[in-house]
């Protein structure tokens, strides 16, 4: 495990609809014993907030900044816009539970599309790396990645995280290889089912 004291990655969000899907990025960062700082921030309902958290981050000495946003989502672009440190983006399809429990949309109308553009198409000057809609996990892994380029014992537990992927698709190939694709998928399928 790789303890750090204080959090070195800030995990914001526009809603607390988003926390399911943001979910992701805490958890590979928890399994990498990685501190975060997590808060919702809204860049359309909380706009003087951006500032603040900027500054803040900088303040306590944030290494990178993942932000989940849904909809036109300006979070990540307008927090980029506010700091040097740097800013992975995660798109999100929005999901409203509420929502759908009262029959209304709970989907964005562009299924995340709308999201992934708004923080790949920033304009030149305040970039945000995004992440594919939903993929979470991945902003998490990048921002280890991050970190990584300071700190010996990061790299060498992402190379091991590295290895162990390796490994599992090995040994699932191997079993297919025995069993032959109709057994392995039924197998697999049965195995979802107790899951
Ligand atoms: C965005 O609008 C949020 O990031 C969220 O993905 C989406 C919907 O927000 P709620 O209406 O669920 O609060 O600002």
């Amino acid at each position: 495990m790789v303890r750090t004291k204080a959090p070195l990655v800030g995990i914001i969000m526009g809603s607390s609809s988003d926390s399911d899907v943001m979910h992701g990025a805490a958890q590979i960062l928890d399994e990498f014993g990685v501190q975060h700082e997590d808060q919702i921030i809204s860049a359309h309902r909380t706009p003087d907030m951006l500032d603040k958290y900027a500054r803040h981050a900088e303040k306590t000495n944030l290494r990178v900044i993942i932000a989940g946003a849904g909809g036109a989502a300006h979070l990540p672009g307008m927090i980029a816009s506010h700091t040097y440190i740097p800013v992975i983006g995660v798109p999100i399809m929005a999901y409203s539970k509420i929502a759908a429990q009262m029959n209304r949309a709970y989907l964005s109308s562009f299924g995340g599309l709308d999201s992934l553009l708004s923080m790949s198409e920033m304009p030149t000057g305040s970039p945000v790396a995004c992440v594919g809609i939903n993929k979470s996990a991945n902003a998490g892994i990048y921002a280890l990645k991050i970190l990584a380029t300071e700190s010996l014992p990061l790299r060498k537990k992402l190379m091991a995280h590295k290895d162990k992927q390796s490994r599992a698709v090995i040994k699932e190939s191997k079993n297919m290889r025995s069993s032959g694709l109709s057994k392995f998928t039924a197998k697999r399928r049965n195995l979802k089912k107790v899951r």
